[in-house]
């Protein structure tokens, strides 16, 4: 088995209830454990900042997919919550991403593992610290990423 950290993250419709129907899919997958969920965290918009704020969680699972059937099981968990995204970093109903994967990388078009923003991010941070404050993501803790990005804006509920 591999241990594969995801981030959740909605902003459109009811937004807790998005993220609580994403964590009971991948509860449900076959070849996947969820071993933890983080607190729910409310956060400013980042990218696009014209939109509303996002609710973003971590998860952790334990699983035999590879990274690319992991990616599948995501973008199916985005399709069953009939994901809507029209502007390029805008609102959407759900993002399931993977972050991290053991220490598999990979920079194809279909997968960059580590997620190429997450060190930059808060509202990945904030909630991955909850579940894993020593994993390593490019030679540096999460616990020491995130120690240097700004987290006003980010508000646990
Ligand atoms: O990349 C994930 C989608 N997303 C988010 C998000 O999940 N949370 C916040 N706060 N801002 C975001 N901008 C984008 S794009």
């Amino acid at each position: 088995m591999c241990k594969a950290y995801l981030s959740l993250g909605s902003n459109i419709g009811d937004r807790k209830k998005n993220l609580n129907e994403a964590v009971d899919i991948l509860s449900e997958m076959d070849h996947i454990n969820l071993t933890a969920v983080s607190s729910f965290y409310e956060t400013d918009p980042w990218g696009y900042e014209d939109q509303d704020a996002f609710l973003n969680i971590a998860a952790e699972v334990e699983t035999s997919l590879s990274p690319q059937e992991l990616l599948k099981a995501c973008q199916s968990i985005e399709k069953a919550l009939k994901r809507e995204r029209i502007i390029h970093w805008g609102p959407r109903t759900i993002d399931v991403d993977i972050l991290t994967y053991d220490d598999y990388t990979s920079q194809s078009a279909e997968l960059t593992v580590p997620h190429p923003r997450m060190t930059e991010r808060g509202f990945v941070l904030v909630p991955l610290a909850e579940l894993a404050p020593n994993l390593t993501v490019n030679n540096r803790t999460v616990s020491e990423w995130l120690s240097e990005v700004d987290q006003t804006g980010i508000r646990k509920i």
